[in-house]
């Protein structure tokens, strides 16, 4: 394993996000309370954020209100579009200093937090351009009436978001929900509470009416409970763990809030032997590994036609070994540490899991040996795993990937459906009638063939089975950000 630094970073002073973002303003939170990130390269706190509890949650949702009922509603579609548009180009102008915030929070390295960043502000000026396209429909239904719909924002949207892309995937929810003349309250997640603090900043300077846009970083057993639970929230859109999907769901029950779920995945990626064998391994190793495998739509089971198998399983480990594990702000690193020391234990449990159950390691399976602290991890490549191990069931969230061998077509779609995720699979062949038949045969979401996840604001993403309830991007989402209200006028006259 090359290491890129081995020798600790400079300290930096102390980074202080003192405020949370409410109504326009930067406010003290009511308990005084901080957050310490840690920056998992280093194990130390890098900065303190406020901590929002239940009374801040209140705080936001009555701001995000009184913008949806007043100024927010007064503007023009056009006028909504033009501020996003502001704010994606301020985005690009401070994506560097966004770049850091993100790769000190949650560890990933300072190249691929950068080309996140561009991509959220392309995302916003996607939906930015689509907020003056969202009409309505006249509907013929009688000769002596006029009915129409009006596709009216659904309210106040209750952004939760995770830690492993908090800028990125807080575009996918921004972006549509003010498209759609919505407000917001973002949450951070507690690993990574500083970079959307920064983006309200951006926020601020666009000129947004106060209180479209809120962000309150707290952990999500008081803020993020008190906010799915609220009933001036209508919706709720989240990313995360389908553990947490059900606790909001029960949460929201009481006031039959519309939720949007994107959750994990344990994404098939099949090899066939008539593929482009150096493309396929090429993108397994960026798909398995990418993000340090801390990615809902990793390729983690690898399915490789039989006789090939072995053979691309040991190639796969053999590039592994070259994988650069370090420092996030070094730019030759290809990989950062895990986010948080809980993930790190729990993609260590599951090797331990998968040993256990008879697989193999072929490279990694343990910390770098010459990293003396950071919560990293060597990439790992197993074989001998079954594909109905829990290593193989369960989203690890790790750099770790299982090869395993399948026999026929048949036997391929059997194993990468048999998940109770649903979120991404692809597969490789240059028969181009099985393509399209493997592809309609997976259960998830997004199914690519010679490419793997091309994740992209015009797609639509989103999960079947465990993985997720209803669509992200793609002009498709504005349906999850609209409610459709049917206007029907009398024309006859006279008696009814
Ligand atoms: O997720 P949580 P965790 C998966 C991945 C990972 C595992 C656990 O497998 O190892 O989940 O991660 C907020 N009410 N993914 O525990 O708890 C929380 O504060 C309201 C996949 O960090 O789901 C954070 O903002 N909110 C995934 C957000 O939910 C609550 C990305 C996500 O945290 C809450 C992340 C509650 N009761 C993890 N409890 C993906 N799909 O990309 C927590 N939260």
């Amino acid at each position: 394993m090359a290491l890129t630094s081995e020798s600790p970073r400079p300290a930096t002073a102390l980074r202080r996000f003192d405020t949370l973002f409410i109504g326009g303003e930067w406010v003290a939170p009511r308990s005084g309370r901080r957050i310490r990130s840690i920056d998992p390269a280093t194990e130390e706190v890098w900065a303190e954020v406020a901590e929002a509890d239940a009374a801040d949650v209140d705080d936001a949702v009555a701001a995000a209100r009184a913008a949806l009922h007043g100024p927010w509603s007064r503007l023009t579609p056009s006028q909504r579009g033009e501020l996003m548009l502001r704010l994606a180009a301020l985005m690009r102008r401070d994506a560097a200093a966004l770049a850091e915030i993100e790769s000190r929070d949650n560890g990933k390295p300072l190249r691929d937090t950068k080309s996140e960043i561009a991509r959220a502000a392309d995302w916003i000026t996607f939906f930015a351009g689509a907020a003056d396209k969202i009409n309505g429909a006249q509907i013929p239904f009688r000769p002596d009436a006029l009915a129409y719909t009006r596709r009216e924002p659904v309210g106040v949207v209750a952004a939760i978001l995770p830690w492993n892309s908090p800028i990125s995937l807080c575009s996918w929810k921004l972006g549509p929900a003010l498209a759609a003349g919505n407000t917001l309250v973002l949450k951070p997640a507690e690993q990574t509470p500083a970079s959307l603090l920064a983006l309200a900043a951006l926020v601020a300077e666009a000129g947004f009416p106060a209180g479209v846009v809120n962000v309150v970083p707290g952990f999500g057993e008081i803020a993020g409970a008190a906010l799915v639970a609220h009933k001036g929230v209508a919706k709720v859109s989240f990313t995360g763990d389908h553990r947490t999907a059900q606790k909001i769901m029960q949460a929201g029950a009481a006031t039959l809030k519309r939720c949007t779920f994107e959750c994990g995945g344990k994404s098939p990626y099949i090899v066939f032997a008539d593929a482009d064998i150096e493309k396929a391994l090429t993108v397994a190793l960026h798909s398995a590994f990418r993000s340090t495998g801390q990615s809902c739509s990793a390729g983690s089971r690898i399915f490789v036609e039989r006789p090939l198998a072995r053979a691309f399983a040991e190639r796969m480990a053999e590039r592994a070994q070259r994988i650069r594990t370090g420092d996030p702000l070094d730019p030759k690193t290809h990989i950062g540490p895990q986010t948080s020391a809980e993930q790190l234990a729990k993609t260590e449990r599951y090797i331990a899991l998968g040993r256990e159950a008879g697989g193999h390691v072929l490279s990694g399976g343990r910390r770098p040996p010459h990293q003396p602290r950071g919560y990293f991890i060597e990439p790992t490549v197993f074989v001998d795993v079954e594909n109905t191990s829990r290593l193989a069931q369960e989203e690890v969230f790790g750099p770790v990937a299982a090869v395993m061998p399948f026999d026929d077509e048949d036997h391929a779609v059997a194993l990468a459906n048999d998940t109770d995720y649903g979120l991404v699979g692809g597969l490789w062949t240059s028969d181009v009638s099985r393509a399209h038949r493997v592809a309609h045969r997976i259960e998830a979401g997004l199914v690519s063939v010679n490419t793997f996840r091309p994740v992209h604001w015009m797609l639509p993403y989103g999960g079947y089975k465990m993985s997720g309830i209803g669509r992200e991007n793609g002009l498709e989402v504005l349906h999850e950000y609209t409610q459709t209200k049917t206007v029907v006028v009398e024309l006859a006259t006279g008696a009814p």
